[in-house]
């Protein structure tokens, strides 16, 4: 056994626990159906309907409130009866994020939903409102199959809000011929900010698969901007053969759209699902002058299920995307998240002036299990996103208001940790659920293992199970254990190891969470993920900075 020697010193631990008082009227509030199982597993921060299968979001859930939290107490007049779509109210999960946007002083949230189980199938675009992001509602299903032109389902897809105010929806329907094809809705009563009901015109579909164009891989539209010639614009994910491509489509009324000669961009990495463009503002330090404005495109990779995304130039009068040529394309490049992201959506919040981007976390495990709990899928918490004032890279933090759900406040300060050595943080009031800052401090990283050259080019999942959790090192693992029992027999490893002989001398910062220990129970869903931190720790005097929102659901923080 390797001689353990480093040390390291919690500088800060300062765990805020969740929920705060809520600010709901709970006597007002309508009763929902409660999950009929394991109502402890479910996520307190995050996007979650009641019960059944989401791609996309969950919101959070307020347990004083029959965890559903009702901030404008108009949304207490809902009946059981609007809660249901075709009078059923067993709606399983799946969710990506749809259509989110800001309208009248409430945030949306559609995803894709399930109605009928925990299963993925029978999709429609589930609803959801907000005035400040933490509190949601849940409405009745926006969107569902009703035409022709949706008959098998209604998939993916955008809001983009016009000129003069009006939102509309451009979502994917699975017709009777099971062609995806692009359809738009608007909504029936303007002056509901809840834009409860959507109306759907006769001459759907606006966008049909042309000759040549793959008919069941031609899906998932963007929000439209409009162009210089008043023209509006979007893309479409397809692929031809193994060529991802992200399709672009000009219209003048949002009713007639042309395809144009070229896509936007394309790649070699499969089939390209959920695309999503649009700009950053760069800082005038990293523009060498008053800064300026790239263009982000991210696309989420169905062979993978990771999204990677670059930016660069984008010509309006060409349609032509140009990333910066210092960025890899593809499976190289830089992907927004390096845990459980998928099927992402970015919008403007036009009441803050800040981008958002949502994403959709799997959780879920066996079918079975998925069936007897009867809900899978989680709607990752909100992050503003922006260009790191290097203009290398994104960045990304939860949004502001998420500290609100902070309570009880517990400090730990200058703890040393010893080799092999933990301390338990007490005084939490529930361990399941805690907003995690800590800041550690390496003793000595000369004691740091070399990195072995096997291991360049390879991605940090490879290193972090080569060297996982309880693989001991020369700096490293340190970190955090969540969510764990009082044996400690179950646990989840948030964690960070140190590695000399990276680029240039710098040392290899590699993160990983390992939720393999995380549940002695068999079939359940326990990915490890890791990434490689850029950040030069020996610079920073041995000192990393973590913040990690831990809630009750197996082996995710985020
Ligand atoms: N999920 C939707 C598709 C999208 C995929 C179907 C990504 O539109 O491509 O539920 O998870």
């Amino acid at each position: 056994m390797a001689i353990r020697t480093w040390t390291w010193v919690v500088f800060l631990l300062l765990a805020l626990l969740s929920p705060a008082t809520p600010s709901c009227r709970a006597a007002e509030a309508p009763s929902p159906q409660p999950s009929p199982a394991d109502d402890g597993l479910r996520t307190g921060y995050h996007f979650q309907p009641p019960k059944h299968w989401i791609n996309g979001k969950n919101l959070k859930l307020a347990p004083r409130c029959n965890n559903v939290l009702i901030p404008p107490c108009s949304f207490c007049s809902l009946t059981s009866e609007e809660r249901l779509i075709n009078g059923r109210d067993r709606v399983l999960v799946r969710a990506d994020p749809n259509g989110v946007m800001y309208y009248k002083g409430v945030y949306h949230l559609f995803y894709q939903y399930n109605p009928q189980g925990a299963v993925w199938g029978n999709i429609v675009w589930a609803h959801a409102v907000s005035t400040d992001l933490v509190d949601w509602v849940m409405l009745p299903p926006a969107i569902y199959p009703t035409a022709p032109f949706d008959v098998n389902g209604c998939w993916s897809g955008s809001a983009t809000v016009l000129p003069d105010g009006t939102p509309v929806i451009m979502y994917t329907g699975i017709d009777g011929q099971n062609r995806q094809v692009q359809n738009v809705a608007y909504p029936k009563d303007l002056s509901d900010p809840y834009l409860r009901e959507w109306v759907k015109p006769d001459y759907n579909p606006v966008i049909a698969p042309g000759p040549g164009t793959n008919a069941t891989a031609f899906r998932d539209p963007t929000t439209a901007w409009q162009g210089p010639d008043g023209l509006w614009r979007l893309v479409i994910g397809t692929k031809d053969n193994h060529r991802g491509l992200a399709m672009l489509y000009r219209s003048r009324d949002f009713k007639q759209w042309a395809p144009a000669n070229r896509a936007l961009h394309s790649g070699d990495t499969g089939m390209w699902e959920c695309p999503d463009f649009y700009p950053v503002t760069t800082s005038p330090a990293a523009a060498g002058g008053g800064g300026g404005t790239k263009h982000v495109l991210k696309v989420s990779l169905d062979l993978t299920r990771f999204e990677y995304y670059t930016f660069g130039e984008y010509d309006h009068a060409t349609d032509t995307y140009v990333p910066d040529a210092a960025l890899a394309d593809g499976n190289d490049g830089l992907r927004y998240d390096y845990g459980n992201f998928y099927a992402s959506k970015t919008f403007l919040d036009t009441a803050k002036q800040r981008r958002i981007l949502w994403g959709w976390a799997n959780e879920s495990d066996s079918t079975d299990d998925d069936i007897r709990k009867d809900w899978a899928g989680v709607q990752a918490v909100p992050r503003k996103v922006w260009l790191s004032s290097d203009g290398k890279q994104l960045v990304q933090w939860p949004v502001a208001e998420i500290e609100s759900l902070r309570g009880g406040h517990v400090n730990v300060t200058d703890k040393l940790v010893g080799a092999g050595q933990h301390f338990e943080v007490a005084g939490l009031a529930s361990a399941a659920q805690a907003d995690v800052e800590a800041a550690f401090q390496v003793a000595d990283l000369d004691k740091a293992e070399p990195f072995e050259p096997a291991w360049r080019g390879t991605d940090a999942q490879a290193v972090c199970a080569a060297r996982g959790a309880d693989a001991r090192g020369g700096v490293g693992p340190f970190g955090l254990w969540v969510l764990a029992s009082d044996d400690r027999e179950e646990r989840t490893a948030v964690f960070f190891r140190v590695f000399k002989g990276g680029d240039g001398g710098k040392h290899v910062v590699l993160m990983c969470n390992d939720p393999s220990m995380s549940s002695q129970a068999d079939n359940l869903y326990k990915p490890t993920f890791a990434a490689f931190v850029d950040v030069d720790i020996a610079q920073a005097g041995g000192k990393i900075a973590l913040r990690t929102l831990v809630r009750g659901l197996l082996g995710l923080s985020e």
